[in-house]
């Protein structure tokens, strides 16, 4: 059977959040969203072996504080593990109008075998590089913009950025 993906998303503005704009946005985006207050982005991918859910928090953490935050919501900092992971991301990314950078959860930090994602220490399967990257000795991969699109770069931890968690619906576990 084909590869369904279902792209649902929900914006969650701030206090008062009143919805002022409804609508689709291409052929498989659909939001309801406070265009004042765009904070966190929702969205849901649904694929034959799993569901896992993307949050984009445009709120400027560290990369070791965005790793506590997802934690703190029993989520992870993203991992992007295949097409299908990338092409939602990227969905939302340009939906959430996010403009340059944001981290995700590979880093190669304390690693002495590479890169590997905080949220199980798995090596980079899928890969999505900028030309020339990953290096020197930045430990943290972010999505960059660049006129060919959204590619990996490594950099420096500690400057505050938007970023990524993942979840896991509890669904997964009851079906
Ligand atoms: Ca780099």
């Amino acid at each position: 059977m084909k590869e369904i993906v279902l792209f649902q998303l929900i914006l969650l503005g701030i206090a008062g959040a009143s919805v002022i704009n409804r609508g689709v946005v291409g052929t498989d985006i659909t939001a309801s969203f406070n265009v004042s207050s765009i904070d966190v982005l929702k969205g849901v991918l649904s694929m034959q072996e799993h569901k896992k859910t993307f949050d984009i928090i445009k709120t400027l953490y560290t990369w070791n504080d965005a790793v506590v935050y997802c934690k703190e919501r029993h989520g992870n900092l993203a991992s992007i593990r295949s097409e299908e992971e990338h092409d939602q991301i990227v969905k939302m990314m340009n939906y959430t109008g996010l403009s340059s950078i944001m981290y995700i959860g590979g880093t190669s930090a304390r690693s002495g075998r590479g890169y590997y994602w905080i949220s199980d220490g798995e090596s980079l399967t899928y890969q999505n590089w900028s030309p020339g990257q990953p290096s020197g000795n930045q430990e943290c991969i972010v999505y960059e913009k660049l006129t060919s699109g959204w590619k990996w770069n490594n950099l420096f931890c500690n400057t505050v950025r938007p970023f990524a968690c993942e979840y896991y619906p509890v669904s997964n576990f009851l079906e």
